[in-house]
């Protein structure tokens, strides 16, 4: 496995994770359809015709007898653009339900919901260039280092070889990202709006505000500037719990600075207030003019391989293809006459969220889930409730690459997906570049495309003049129409171009007499360079935003904030990393960080285990004391599910709280209490072992 060193993005690097994957292709994969008729069976082995037969007889019992919104499908940020076009036709077209969802839910949604509401349009304004041409770069709730290693790999080349580039890290721990900063302002979790909110109110009063461009480009900011009036230093340091000069000198180095590009992931996103966080960040860009020019704006780092390309695509609930919203009649209108349905034909209900898919499990309204390249049991919060309520799912399909994931023992049908290199398919990255991701290998045994798959149940359900497609460039060639005149219009992009011309970004219209390729080419590097946005007076908007804080404070019964996240080498569930031995010799076990001073408090020494109690659920972990934590928080990786260690899954403490713009559960933070164990307790860590056992059994 090597880098591509053509590639704009990458050029030619690689983390562990790719460095290793070839690892993984053949270990442990679902070869064959399986049925069961309940949980308590065993699977057995199914042709993919009776599996097809088995499906749609389901559905279509489900959507005459009861309705079409108790159809439901949780896809996911691993799918390729082609799935996810398909899978929106399917399930929001032909079938008329907007239930689809995706994991970005628990990802992204904060951020396509604060760039919807701030500039009329998702879409991440900048690109990776800006990267080296910042002056200042500002990453909040972001463990870049980590997770977007070769982000950080630029960005650091750029910091190290310019000695005025100032870099501010806002992180509750002190990350490897942290580590790398001029200023790390190590803030309580949950308190990102206030500090936002305090740095905008000194960028006032000492006028580092860019009048001209608030006046021509901006609206909404008289409410805005009556909220940050009543941030000032002191309030803010207190709540924040930094100090009063740290709040300063990020202030500072904001408003001194030519370029200020800030970039934000999870720490921000996954929280219950996680659109007014993004769009408090974009309020600082807003009142300084720190947009559509190189080297600064607001970066959302994406997540998933190619959730972009999900949201491009329509994948959430409330979206329809071509950044479109459900809500909007012209858009139901548009994408229904493209799709030859008659009118009305889409619903103008945004569709259940992925948490509202577990509680409509629990209360009935849900007949029939169909999963897919995503592992609820291990990812979703509140992780006990969720597990029961999968179990009394009347229906489940799941589409996987791997077998078993924890998700597979929920399933009643079980469906082998071809992974990427089995499959050829576009991704679009969070720089809006978009890469034809090549089949190098045939699926392994009967897997197929996710794509495929959906293809063939809708030709079965009785739209074969709707899935009539024989190859992944005709679905994407279908889907790049939807896109004409969008803000991510890539009517010019096809598998052919990009085969031709290499990786390519939106947004990029087919050619016209007006248009030229070389426009294009120049223009689309970053969005708002004209300074005009896609609202309907074409001005960005303000959001006024108090903090709301965590959603579940710490109190005297749970006392400590319980914040997770990632480690470098493993990728969410294990169900590639899990299987690399160098990676699993990286990480061996999961861990709870407490500060010296709580330890010592608890009489919690290195290596104790710890267990971790929320009003939820309760989890035990080996204590790695370090000052790396602030004191009163403590932290766990996400990566350990069932299947790779006892009693050490980090969701089962976690919450769904959610907010109704966004309905991003709080995942990032809840509140707990801590029990040193004195009797040693064994977390057996099955990695390889258990998972090559139950993988014989199954192929
Ligand atoms: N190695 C690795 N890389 C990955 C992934 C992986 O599984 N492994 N997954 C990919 C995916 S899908 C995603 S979404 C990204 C996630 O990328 P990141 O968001 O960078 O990763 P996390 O570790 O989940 O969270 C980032 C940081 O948020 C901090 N944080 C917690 N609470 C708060 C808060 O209230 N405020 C602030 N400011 N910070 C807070 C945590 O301490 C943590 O360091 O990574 C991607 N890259
Ligand atoms: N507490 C807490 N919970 C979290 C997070 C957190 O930070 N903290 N992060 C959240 C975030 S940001 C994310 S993105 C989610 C991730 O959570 P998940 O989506 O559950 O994580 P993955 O392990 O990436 O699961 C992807 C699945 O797809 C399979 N797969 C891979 N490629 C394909 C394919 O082409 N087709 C099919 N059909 N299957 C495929 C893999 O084998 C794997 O089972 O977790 C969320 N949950
Ligand atoms: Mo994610």
């Amino acid at each position: 496995m090597r880098g591509d060193k053509a590639h704009p993005s990458s050029q030619g690097m690689v983390c562990v994770k790719g460095a290793t994957i070839a690892e993984s292709l053949d270990k442990n994969r679902l070869h064959y359809p399986m049925v069961r008729d309940s949980l308590d069976q065993e699977f057995r082995r199914v042709s993919w015709d009776e599996a097809f037969d088995l499906i749609t007889k389901r559905i279509q019992t489900v959507r005459f007898t009861q309705r079409p919104e108790a159809l439901c499908m949780y896809g996911s940020g691993q799918f390729q653009t082609e799935d996810y076009y398909i899978a929106q036709k399917l399930m929001k077209g032909c079938l008329g339900t907007n239930n689809f969802d995706a994991n970005s839910r628990l990802c992204m949604s904060s951020a396509v919901s604060g760039y919807i509401q701030s500039f009329g349009s998702d879409g991440p304004p900048c690109c990776y260039e800006d990267l080296e041409l910042t002056d200042c770069v500002f990453l909040i709730g972001t463990n870049t280092a980590e997770c977007h290693p070769i982000v950080f790999n630029r960005l650091q080349k750029h910091h190290k070889k310019n000695r005025k580039v100032k870099m501010i890290v806002v992180d509750p721990r002190r990350t490897p990202t942290a580590e790398a900063a001029d200023l790390h302002l190590a803030i309580r979790p949950g308190t990102d709006i206030d500090l936002l909110n305090g740095i905008a109110h000194l960028l006032m009063r000492w006028n580092y505000i860019d009048t001209m461009f608030m006046d021509d480009c901006t609206s909404n900011f008289p409410a805005y500037a009556e909220v940050i009036r009543h941030y000032s230093p002191e309030i803010v340091a207190n709540q924040c719990g930094i100090s009063i000069e740290d709040l300063e000198t990020a202030a500072r180095y904001w408003g001194k600075s030519e370029r200020v590009l800030s970039l934000w992931s999870m720490g921000v996103n996954q929280s219950s207030e996680g659109t007014a966080k993004v769009r408090t960040i974009i309020n600082l860009h807003l009142m300084t003019g720190q947009i559509g020019k190189p080297g600064a704006g607001p970066f959302s780092l994406t997540g998933q391989p190619n959730a972009m390309g999900g949201r491009e695509a329509g994948g959430l609930a409330n979206l329809l293809p071509g950044y479109r919203v459900v809500k909007n009649p012209q858009h139901r209108a548009e994408v229904e006459e493209f799709w030859g349905l008659k009118p009305g034909q889409i619903s103008p209900n945004p569709g259940l969220t992925a948490w509202d898919m577990i509680t409509g499990l629990e209360n009935g309204a849900v007949e029939l889930l169909w999963i897919a390249a995503t592992n609820p049991a291990v990812s979703m919060p509140d992780l006990e409730r969720t597990k029961k309520a999968l179990l009394r799912s009347p229906f489940t399909i799941y589409q996987d690459a791997y077998y078993p994931t924890e998700t597979s023992a929920y399933a009643h049908v079980l469906l082998p997906a071809a992974q990427w290199g089995e499959k050829t398919g576009v991704m679009t990255n969070s720089e809006r570049v978009l890469t034809l991701s090549q089949a190098f290998r045939q699926p392994p045994r009967e897997a197929k495309a996710d794509w495929e798959i959906f293809a063939e149940v809708g030709r079965r359900l009785g739209f074969e003049k709707e899935f009539a497609f024989t190859n992944s460039a005709e679905v994407y060639a279908e889907f790049v129409k939807l896109t004409k005149t969008r803000p991510c219009d890539m009517t010019g992009i096809s598998h052919a171009q990009l085969q031709a011309e290499g990786p390519t970004q939106w947004p990029y219209p087919e050619e016209s007499p007006n248009c030229t390729d070389a426009i294009n080419r120049v223009s689309n590097k970053r969005l708002y360079t004209n300074l005009r946005f896609h609202t309907p007076d074409g001005r960005a908007r303000f959001g006024a935003y108090y903090s709301k804080g965590l959603a579940e404070p710490p109190d005297p019964d749970y006392s400590f904030v319980l914040t997770n996240g990632r480690l470098y080498g493993h990728w969410h569930t294990q169900t590639r990393t899990g299987r690399i031995e160098k990676i699993c010799k990286m990480h061996p076990e999961p861990f709870i960080e407490i500060h010296p001073r709580d330890a010592a408090k608890l009489d919690i020494v290195d290596s104790m285990y710890v267990e971790v109690r929320s009003r939820r659920g309760k989890a035990k972990f080996p204590a790695k004391v370090t000052k790396a934590i602030a004191p009163g928080t403590v932290f766990v990786p996400m990566h350990w599910g069932s299947l790779w260690a006892d009693n050490a899954e980090a969701n089962a403490l976690t919450h769904p709280e959610s907010c109704p713009d966004s309905l991003q559960p709080e995942l990032k933070a809840c509140a707990v209490q801590l029990i040193p164990i004195l009797v040693e307790v064994t977390i057996k860590n099955h990695q390889l072992q258990s998972s090559q056992s139950s993988a014989a059994k199954c192929t």
